[in-house]
């Protein structure tokens, strides 16, 4: 079962968090700005050596002070109103961190709301995409985490849930 949590990302004890990047893999503002600080400079020397991330990849780093054993960093779509291909390319951000999970054998995984921030997509319409994409990788997790920075932000995805039958 997918679970919906609220509060801070950097605080939950799982095999790998999903970070929100930027496709430099340098530290930005946001829950990217948060898993930095919380998980040392190591991070970002690491992040240094990986080359960037295309928009919809993904790549993973060690946790370093986090409490989680791994981050994963995914490159969310700039919201442009929809017609850039946008939802493919946030599809592929749940569909590429998960792939990666499951090739290092992790069992629990958390995610924050990608995009939905600074990058501007739509809460309600991304949870969807976010929710539909997830459902394909339950089965292979033990813990399958979404993590909203607010009460408001879970009930959009509980709303999903619920009309999704699930
Ligand atoms: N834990 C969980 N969720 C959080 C946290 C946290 N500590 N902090 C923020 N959120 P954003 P984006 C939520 O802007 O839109 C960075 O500068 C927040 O409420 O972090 O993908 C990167 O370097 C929102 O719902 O990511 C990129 O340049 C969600 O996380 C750019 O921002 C995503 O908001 C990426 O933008």
């Amino acid at each position: 079962m997918i679970e919906i949590v609220v509060g801070d990302i950097t605080g939950l004890e799982v095999d790998a968090i999903v970070n929100a990047a930027n496709a430099s893999l340098m530290p930005g503002g946001g829950v990217d700005g948060a898993i930095h600080r919380a998980a040392g400079p190591e991070l970002a020397r690491f992040t240094a050596t990986l080359g960037g991330c295309e928009t919809g990849e993904a790549k993973i780093a060690p946790g370093f002070g986090l409490k989680a054993r791994h981050v994963i960093l995914t490159v969310g779509p700039i919201w442009k109103g929809g017609q850039g291909g946008e939802e493919a390319l946030l599809a592929s951000c749940y569909h590429n961190s998960c792939r990666l999970a499951e090739q290092e054998k992790l069992r629990s995984l958390a995610f924050p709301a990608i995009s939905t921030g600074v990058y501007g997509y739509p809460k309600a319409e991304a949870a969807r995409v976010a929710l539909e994409a997830l459902r394909q990788h339950e089965a292979n997790f033990d813990r399958l985490i979404c993590c909203c920075f607010s009460e408001q932000d879970a009930e959009l995805y509980r709303k999903q849930l619920s009309e999704a039958g699930t």
